[in-house]
């Protein structure tokens, strides 16, 4: 295969000028930026095009297992800067760009973010696609093609609003629509069960179709043969015209017909914090699945035929539970439409399947409602009641009188159904997404399965794509990188273990801290340009980015800002290390208490500015819309990582990973994947504080007293006192209410209880910051230096060895 880096910059203008006249009609000169931003997708995704079709060739002779990926978020990004990296295409492009007088940077800037995640489940999806490729696995993933991805967020006076997200105008431009793979989805109506001599017959009608048309977005990898495939439904009307309505002149019916079938790709659920049993939800997830169940039984039946071989051939992985109907969706398909017995069909279902688990909260899983799901999936209900049915029956027959345990494990209980139970049920393995999640989901939630099958349980601990994260958002950092260790550790992100030899240089410690500073400087502009905001390079910059919640904490982190305010305003002189605290957060638009911490936030930045001898060095930044392309420039510039979240309740967090590789040094819980970062950087290399996941458990079963906490410590009684005074002129007597009173619990996320051991852990690791540069650039590089465990290729691979058995494909 030719490698797409012989590819001249001649070869990228002619290309560009190519595709200006054929689709806009347009000579170079006349060209708009738009239109010089579109040609250039195009002829960039020409190029994925024939490199995916030269490796489909290839995975079709050695006719290899593949690994479907299904998930309802895929948070892209921006995809011009990934693909021209991963391709080496970048001198090519830059050059050929001058005749038309722009840079590459210029275009990406035209790029909307293709937002269809709402945090770190989507992005994990995205970042999985990306090591795929470079992996040289055969992939596809599957979602669907909103129209409007995650909101837009604008912060008036504080409060969040939100605003649709269209970025299809300027992200179109990457998906091909693939109209040869168009198949229904069929949803309500009734079934007739008729017992023939050659057993049950199903008849399923009186049905509503709807057409799912596929897009196609190819994601390459780097330095590879292989090219991932993302293909997103889109759900149109299958008859648009109904002529004989319209002619009746009810045209008004007609469209809401329309409507109603292709308002099911309109938008992405914007919360990923409570689970609402909307009927539209449950539309898209069935959407997502039966496309892509449908799809992928094709492909296999034309390329390999009887599929009593699927398993073979094909993992398809169900990522959260938001897929889950797939289980009972193939049932349908191997049975009702090939023929295929309940035990067989039942036996390819469960070694087809697998499963991860990305949150053990209460509030996040995901139970329907029974007579929906009778309502809008009938076929589906009987399948799943047949699932419980002889499932609770071999349970019966294993556990006789055990009543409780074995409703603990039902699939359909008191008319809900449930679909992390099914999901467990229906795979053949069942992955948490960090060392300590997966030892939660097996004591906790899944207890009762890990009981019956302890060997389906594994755990895959996340990781992130570090090409996008350091090698696309940090150049400067990898030229030193380069320097040092060469650049062996793109396609092996473990050789960063190597930059630990220079942790005793002294000129590569200056380096590492000009280079910070330099990414400081950088979003310092960004944040100047795009919000107004002035922030001084030479604070510490301490950064939480992530989605604002509860458990996360952004609450804790406010109440130390706090404090520190109150100490600056009984002494304006006091000598502090300058501090930037810096917010990025999204709250899920029905969350109001979300929604207050981000107004308390705002609020508290408003009064601090009042004095300006405080503001000199105490600044919080609230950054609004965060996205993507925003974590691009952030992480980088971070010297301080917040992952503070109450032990036991975040996964594993993403984020972590990605301020870890940049050099950011970490202040947080032993929760989620920072408990695997501790090990691998070392205590002296992370500041850990607060209380440990059992502890937190502990806790609770002898009963949390929010306001004994209060009581016993004058710092809170000073913040709450102060959170109630107000302000920029406001009282926040409601979360003070929340911290102290709140129902059914006081402060149900225990700030108060961390709050002693978080505040003397950020006065040490600020003091650290004020006293010792060298020292914290020794820490730095020891956690650049043990940040490769977790690259997204690592992951993978363990998905590929151990739960998919999936080969890397040699060409
Ligand atoms: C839940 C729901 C509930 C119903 C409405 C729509 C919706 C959308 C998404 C979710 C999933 C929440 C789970 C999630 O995002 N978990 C995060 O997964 C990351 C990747 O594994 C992990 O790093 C984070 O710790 C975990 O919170």
């Amino acid at each position: 295969m030719s490698s797409t880096k012989s590819i001249t910059e001649k070869e990228v203008q002619t290309l560009i000028q190519g595709k200006l006249s054929r689709y806009f009609g347009v000579s170079p000169k006349e060209a708009s930026i738009d239109q010089i931003y579109k040609a250039v997708v195009m002829s960039v995704r020409d190029i994925l095009l024939e490199k995916r079709q030269q490796f489909h060739k290839v995975m079709k002779s050695k006719k290899g297992k593949r690994v479907y990926y299904l998930c309802m978020e895929f948070l892209l990004g921006r995809s011009l800067k990934n693909n021209i990296y991963n391709l080496g295409l970048g001198d090519a492009y830059s050059k050929a760009l001058k005749y038309f007088n722009l840079t590459l940077e210029d275009l990406y800037e035209q790029e909307p973010d293709a937002g269809l995640g709402n945090g770190g489940l989507g992005r994990l999806a995205a970042c999985f696609m990306d090591a795929l490729a470079t992996g040289n696995y055969p992939a596809m993933g599957y979602s669907i093609r909103y129209d409007y991805g995650l909101f837009k967020q604008k912060i008036v006076d504080g409060w969040q609003t939100e605003l649709p997200d269209i970025w299809l105008p300027g992200g179109e431009v990457w998906l091909t629509q693939r109209s040869d793979k168009s198949c229904t989805v069929k949803f309500d109506g009734w079934v007739k069960e008729d017992w023939t001599e050659t057993g049950l017959k199903v008849t399923y009608g009186g049905y509503k179709e709807v057409e799912a048309v596929a897009y196609d977005m190819m994601i390459s990898g780097k330095d590879c043969e292989a090219v991932s495939v993302l293909r997103l439904w889109r759900a149109r009307n299958i008859s648009h015209f109904d002529m004989k309505l319209f002619s009746q002149g009810d045209y008004l019916r007609c469209m809401q017909e329309e409507n109603e079938a292709e308002v099911i790709s309109k938008v992405l659920y914007p919360a990923d914090d409570h689970y609402e049993g909307k009927s539209l939800r449950l539309k898209q997830q069935y959407f997502l699945v039966s496309a892509s169940l449908q799809n992928i039984i094709n492909d296999h039946k034309h390329r390999y035929g009887p599929l009593s071989l699927l398993p073979q051939q094909a993992a398809i992985h169900i990522n959260d539970t938001h897929p889950a109907l797939a289980i009972p969706e193939l049932m349908r398909l191997l049975m009702d439409e090939n023929g295929f017995t309940w035990d067989d069909a039942w036996n390819i279902v469960t070694s087809t399947f697998a499963y991860t688990n990305h949150t053990v909260m209460a509030e996040a899983l995901e139970t329907w409602q029974e007579d929906l799901i009778a309502r809008r999936l009938p076929r589906i209900h009987m399948i799943l009641k047949e699932i419980n049915r002889r499932f609770c029956n071999d349970l019966w027959a294993r556990f006789p009188g055990q009543h409780q345990f074995i409703d603990s494990m039902a699939v359909i209980s008191n008319g809900q159904v449930r679909m992390a139970n099914l999901s467990v049920i229906g795979s053949h393995k069942v992955n948490g997404v960090s060392a300590l999640h997966s030892e939660i989901i097996k004591k906790s939630i899944f207890n009762g399965f890990y009981q019956i099958w302890p060997e389906k349980f594994t755990n895959v601990t996340n990781g992130i794509a570090h090409r996008r994260w350091l090698c696309q958002s940090n150049p400067e950092l990898c030229e030193l990188l380069n320097d040092c260790i060469g650049d062996g550790y793109v396609k092996d992100a473990q050789q960063l273990s190597q930059f630990k030899k220079f942790e005793d240089d002294q000129s590569v410690l200056k380096r590492l801290a000009e280079i910070k500073h330099t990414k400081k400087k950088q979003f310092a502009d960004y944040a100047y340009k795009k919000e107004g905001v002035v922030i001084d390079p030479d604070s510490v910059f301490d950064v939480q980015a992530k989605r604002m919640h509860e458990y996360k904490r952004q609450l804790l982190n406010a109440m130390n800002i706090i404090s520190l305010y109150a100490e600056l305003l009984d002494d304006p002189n006091k000598n502090i290390q300058p501090q930037t605290f810096i917010f990025g957060a999204k709250a899920a638009s029905g969350y109001l208490r979300a929604k207050q911490f981000i107004k308390l936030i705002c609020f508290l930045a408003e009064d601090i500015k009042k004095h300006p001898k405080i503001h000199e060095k105490l600044n919080v930044v609230y950054m609004e819309n965060y996205n993507v392309t925003m974590a691009e420039t952030m992480i980088p510039a971070t010297d301080v990582s917040e992952q503070i979240s109450l032990a036991g309740k975040e996964a594993s967090g993403t984020s972590n990973m990605k301020f870890m590789m940049n050099g950011a040094i970490t202040i947080g819980t032993l929760d989620g994947a920072n408990v695997e970062m501790s090990e691998v950087v070392g205590q002296d290399n992370i500041f850990i504080f607060g209380l440990r996941a059992e502890e937190v458990e502990e806790m609770w079963s002898k009963g949390y007293n929010a306001s004994l906490q209060y009581n016993q410590n004058p710092l809170i009684r000073r913040v709450i006192e102060m959170m109630l005074r107000g302000f920029n002129g406001e009282s926040f007597s409601e979360i003070t209410n929340y911290l102290l009173t709140g129902a059914p619990v006081a402060d149900p996320y225990m700030c108060m209880a961390d709050f002693e051991s978080y505040h003397t852990t950020q006065k040490k690791i600020k003091d650290l910051y004020a006293e010792d540069k060298m020292r914290w650039s020794k820490i730095s590089l020891n956690n650049i230096a043990a940040s490769g465990i977790f690259s997204a290729d690592r992951s993978i691979k363990e998905y590929a060895d151990n739960i998919w058995h999936l080969k890397a494909l040699k060409v």
